[in-house]
């Protein structure tokens, strides 16, 4: 993203709550800033920014992570939030307003579960170790719980998230 001037007029951009991260196409930082009026800022708060070139104009920034988002599957292009994602309650409620934090993420659900809004597009149900009870017999089994196992050694899950769903297993 490029956050840019005429050289005349103002430019406000206020980021809040944001997954900027991973660009690699030009012009290579993930947040360019080249503002050039006294009049134009750029303001960047509870989000995850991979890096921010600064060239020039006024630039804030609080509360902010440079750290993989961890996305569930990003190579088929599905932007939900891992279960490790240092993205989950990131956010603020305190965004400027208008237009304010919306109610909703990006599929309609509540916008804020658990401790805070998350950054990114989505918010990330509060963990229930019963998503593993996969056919929904309220009761976990040796391959549910095997599944959760292998989601904490490729890294989707917690240690502690993948203990929670054996021991259910163990009843
Ligand atoms: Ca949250
Ligand atoms: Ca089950």
């Amino acid at each position: 993203m490029v956050v840019h001037d005429d050289g005349a007029g103002t430019t406000t951009a206020e980021i809040y709550n944001s997954i900027i991260y991973g660009n690699t196409a030009n012009p290579g930082a993930d947040v360019t800033i080249a503002t050039t009026t006294a009049s134009s800022s750029t303001e960047i708060h509870y989000s995850d920014i991979g890096n921010v070139n600064h060239r020039s104009g006024t630039y804030n920034s609080s509360n902010l992570i440079s750290a993989s988002p961890l996305f569930l599957d990003p190579a088929n292009k599905d932007f939900h939030l891992g279960f490790t994602s240092p993205c989950i309650d990131g956010g603020t409620t305190a965004v400027p307003d208008p237009p304010g934090m919306p109610a909703t993420d990006f599929e309609g659900n509540p916008r804020v579960l658990g401790a805070a809004p998350d950054i990114g597009a989505y918010e990330m149900p509060e963990w229930d170790p019963w998503v593993y009870d996969e056919n929904e017999d309220g009761i976990i089994q040796k391959m549910e719980a095997i599944h959760a196992i292998q989601d904490y050694f490729s890294g989707k899950i917690s240690k502690m998230q993948a203990i929670q769903v054996v021991m259910l297993y163990f009843g």
